[in-house]
């Protein structure tokens, strides 16, 4: 009997402090929290799919324009060998999880049939008039395992009440149709483009709107999010995706994912503010750099030979992605309804350059000390970040905001790119630091200096062998938190155009 009671005791005692544990990590995260400013769930799930792509395609794709005017003839819509699948695995192979479509541009062509308009794919020679473009990238999407987006734009210069109260109306419509006939969406793209000279069903004229109060916006982000609870709103100024202040692809070399709800209007944001967010805002919005893989949004056969290089593509990955935003790339189907053969060429080269030079960690497992960390315990310590797992961070006391990891590869490395991520769960703190290197003698030498970290840092220098690399944290908002780190050498690729 003694045998079992004690053998029932050690068990239960086990279980008791396996839970009590547990318990006690949860409780270690959301002290850390503290009442700081940080992304919902979909927001970080956003930001972790990092690439996205935009698909621009209406009547502007025939007529050689990137603004169509609003007076072209649903006919001139006639592509003759689309294949949105072509589409979604050309995305798919060039990194992009998700694709935006633009299911109705300025010049009011809708893609989808809507009961709305006759200015529409309905009256195309496309599919007879039977086609709906929206249905067809969705469909595609949902079967390689894309999620989709909608560009609405809310300047309609077909529209005859566009500038008019009814113009609303016939707006939401159009929005309640798009999301609630194509299953979940995940973003909903509104562009800032408000108004000027257009058809407007015959009128010609030029017609102005207040950007401030034409569109009610605040009811139509609840429609939506009535519509749709899981979607995030893109706008130039948010609510959860907000545009970069340029359409290079380049977010700031300092750039905050939060910014200050005070500052920023649809339509009418400092572009400079939104490049550079800020340390102090009451808001996380993701930034989304946007950029297009030819000189302009919709195709033009005068650009075949002006697609982006591979290279170029890396060295926006490196100003977006790489600066804590996301990249949304814009490929455009030609008049034949396919992704041009010199872009999906690019495209794949950019691909093979990033997972090349990201394939091997050099700092994975790599024995890391630190200056401090919370409570001593082994949950917040410096090890984490080299164990290539994002769920796992380094923290310091509250006490602190300034820091030094020291990291041993245990043999002399060459590398020329490094990865800092925050755990930004737990929102965005760091705003200073300095990576060091040491050679084979006991000298460090400083090889980075810059401002802000967030979800993903990645930084470029002249390749270097050292076996330590120390990061100096010098200022952080709140105690510094690091979840992963990492050093890698560049594909060759990178170095030359192929
Ligand atoms: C802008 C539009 O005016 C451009 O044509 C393009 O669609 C770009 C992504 O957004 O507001």
């Amino acid at each position: 009997m003694g045998y079992k009671l004690k053998r029932k005791y050690i068990i239960t005692f086990l279980i008791t402090s396996l839970l009590l544990s547990c318990s006690s990590l949860t409780k270690k995260d959301k002290d850390i929290v503290s009442n700081e400013v940080i992304p919902s769930p979909n927001q970080l799930k956003y930001q972790q799919m990092e690439m996205v792509g935009f698909i621009h395609f209406t009547v502007n794709t025939f007529t050689d324009k990137e603004w169509g005017y609003g007076d072209e003839k649903p006919d001139i819509f006639n592509p003759s060998q689309l294949d949105a699948e072509q589409w979604v695995k050309t995305a798919k192979d060039g990194g992009l999880r998700e694709l935006i479509i633009t299911t109705k541009h300025h010049d009011g062509f809708c893609l989808w049939p809507s009961k709305y308009t006759e200015h529409s794919v309905k009256n195309s020679p496309y599919k007879e008039g039977k086609g709906d473009i929206v249905a067809e990238l969705v469909n595609a999407c949902r079967k390689h395992g894309l999620k989709v987006g909608f560009y609405l734009s809310p300047w309609d210069r077909n529209h005859k009440d566009y500038g008019k109260p009814a113009y609303i109306d016939y707006f939401r419509n159009q929005l309640k149709e798009l999301l609630t006939n194509y299953g979940e969406i995940n973003e909903i793209w509104f562009d800032g483009a408000n108004g000027g000279d257009g058809y407007y069903g015959g009128a010609n004229e030029n017609r102005k709107i207040d950007k401030d109060t034409y569109y009610q916006w605040e009811q139509t982000f609840a429609l939506v999010k009535e519509l749709q609870p899981n979607i995030l709103i893109f706008s130039d100024a948010g609510p959860d995706i907000h545009w970069i202040g340029n359409e290079h692809g380049f977010a700031g070399r300092t750039f905050w994912s939060t910014i200050s709800s005070n500052n920023i209007t649809i339509g009418g944001s400092d572009m400079e503010y939104l490049n550079i967010g800020d340390p102090k805002g009451d808001k996380w919005i993701i930034g989304q750099c946007d950029v297009s893989i030819r000189p302009g949004w919709f195709y033009h056969e005068s650009q075949d030979s002006k697609v982006k290089s591979a290279q170029e593509l890396t060295d926006i990955y490196y100003k977006s992605v790489g600066r804590n935003a996301v990249l949304l790339l814009n490929l455009p189907p030609d008049k034949r309804g396919l992704i041009h053969e010199n872009d999906v060429t690019n495209l794949r080269i950019f691909k093979s350059i990033i997972d090349e030079t990201f394939e091997t960690n050099l700092a994975f497992n790599a024995k890391v000390t630190s200056t401090n960390y919370r409570l001593n315990s082994n949950y917040f310590s410096p090890g984490n970040i080299t164990d290539n797992d994002l769920q796992s961070y380094w923290a310091t006391d509250d006490s602190i905001s300034s820091s030094e990891l020291i990291m041993d590869l245990l043999e002399a490395k060459t590398f020329d790119r490094i990865l800092i991520q925050e755990p930004i769960e737990f929102g965005q703190r760091i705003s200073k630091f300095r990576i060091w290197i040491q050679k084979n003698n006991d000298e460090w030498e400083q090889v980075a200096e810059e401002t802000t970290i967030g979800y993903k840092r990645l930084l470029r220098i002249k390749s270097v062998t050292a076996s330590k690399i120390k990061i100096v944290i010098g200022e952080s908002n709140n105690s510094p938190a690091i979840s992963n780190f990492g050093l890698f050498l560049s594909s060759e690729k990178e170095k030359y155009n192929l």
